[in-house]
């Protein structure tokens, strides 16, 4: 994939391009608590989107997506949201650079690679963070990895509409092979935590649907929350976010809230909860108790927080009768994607087998399964294409 990636390069423009690499992420635990400053737990994944890209002495982007296979060019002296839904994932990201008054100068760039899109898996902030590194280093900006990060969420913010937290753009980044990343998405503090679990695979169960509410539900979460807080910043002081609430609180003052916003705020104070103590189980190598956690963030995700639908919940609970996974919950924004399990390896082709079989038989669909592996975040990857294994 690389290869052709830098073939396509070389044909294209005659030039020998900088390679870099972007992951896409998976999240074990903490679901849609990243925008109320709460814990999530992700990890980026061998799902990868490759950047060939090089200085080209103009004042315009010449981008071809290769997956699509597209071109276009644009003027970076009057960068703007475009029609072309990919070319705003670029663009988002050279105006955040103009903004912090950094002068991107013209690039030739193909770009593309297997992070299946809409499956939840974050190939936009794959995309986003693939290419403000990779700018930072063609144009030797030197800005750290924490702006970097914080460029890529607000190109999805102003240029993509979706008013998303800072998860995925961070584990793009921040990966680190092997390891799943506590992440306090207020202080921005990090913890890495093994996560090499010989007897067990992350499987991903791709419903490959995806409901057209995903990013108005998404923008709709986030005021419901905000009304949440609101209500109960008028009794404490200290709530800033619902990373601030206890259960006590909601139940206290339960009275004041609609139904609707009320249960949506328990459900992200209890992921919080539940976030920290999957974090315990694994301190303590007990991942029956975490598998138990991810069930239960799916009964909130799918009953208090209603971003699941019909295709997640099937697979989720043909998961948990499986008897081979551990744990099983949707994964992301939600309105369909992935599911993420926990399975065990010798149960492995058996799990496989019978939820696509059942996935068939119910809805008509094939399942697409993905067994992921941890990887690292965001790097430059060798041009000694003979030396790489990818
Ligand atoms: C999407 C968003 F981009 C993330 O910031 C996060 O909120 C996630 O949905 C839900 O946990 O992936």
């Amino acid at each position: 994939m690389v290869q052709d990636i830098v073939d396509k390069f070389k044909q294209l423009y005659n030039q020998e391009p900088v390679v870099v690499r972007s992951p896409g992420r998976v999240n074990l635990i903490g679901e849609h608590t990243d925008y109320n400053n709460g814990f999530v737990l992700p990890a980026a994944v061998n799902k990868e989107i490759y950047f060939a890209i090089a200085p080209n002495g103009t004042d315009n982007m010449r981008v071809y997506a290769f997956d699509l296979q597209e071109q276009a060019t644009f003027d970076l002296n009057q960068v703007a949201r475009q029609k072309i839904g990919w070319a705003n994932y670029l663009l988002g990201v050279v105006a955040q650079f103009q903004k912090a008054g950094h002068a991107v100068k013209g690039f030739n760039l193909v770009f593309g690679g297997n992070v299946p899109m809409g499956a939840g898996m974050s190939s936009s902030a794959a995309v986003e963070c693939g290419l403000a590194y990779a700018l930072n280093y063609l144009f030797a900006f030197n800005i750290e990895k924490f702006t970097l990060v914080k460029m890529a969420q607000k190109a999805e913010h102003e240029f993509a509409g979706v008013m998303c937290g800072i998860m995925d753009q961070f584990a793009s980044m921040f990966g680190k092979h092997n390891h799943v990343v506590k992440l306090d998405c207020r202080s921005l503090e990090y913890q890495y935590y093994p996560f090499n679990i010989e007897d067990y695979r992350i499987v991903l169960c791709d419903t490959q649907v995806k409901h057209s509410l995903a990013s108005s539900e998404y923008n709709t979460r986030r005021k419901e929350c905000e009304t949440g807080v609101a209500i109960l910043q008028k009794h404490y002081l200290q709530v800033k976010s619902l990373r601030d609430v206890t259960l006590e609180m909601l139940t206290r003052h339960q009275h004041e809230f609609d139904p609707v916003v009320y249960k949506r705020c328990r459900y992200v104070v209890e992921e919080n909860l539940r976030v920290e103590e999957a974090c315990s189980d694994l301190e303590q190598g007990n991942l029956e108790a975490f598998g138990q956690k991810m069930y239960a963030s799916h009964q909130g995700l799918q009953h208090d927080y209603e971003v699941s639908c019909p295709e997640l919940d099937f697979l989720a609970d043909a998961a948990k009768q499986s008897g081979a996974a551990l744990g099983a919950r949707m994964m992301g924004g939600g309105f369909g994607g992935c599911t993420i399990n926990l399975v065990k390896l010798e149960r492995l082709d058996d799990f496989t087998a019978r939820m696509s079989e059942a996935y068939q038989k119910h809805f008509g669909i094939t399942l697409k399964t993905y067994v992921a592996q941890i990887v690292d975040g965001s790097s430059l990857v060798s041009t000694d294409f003979s030396k790489t294994s990818l």
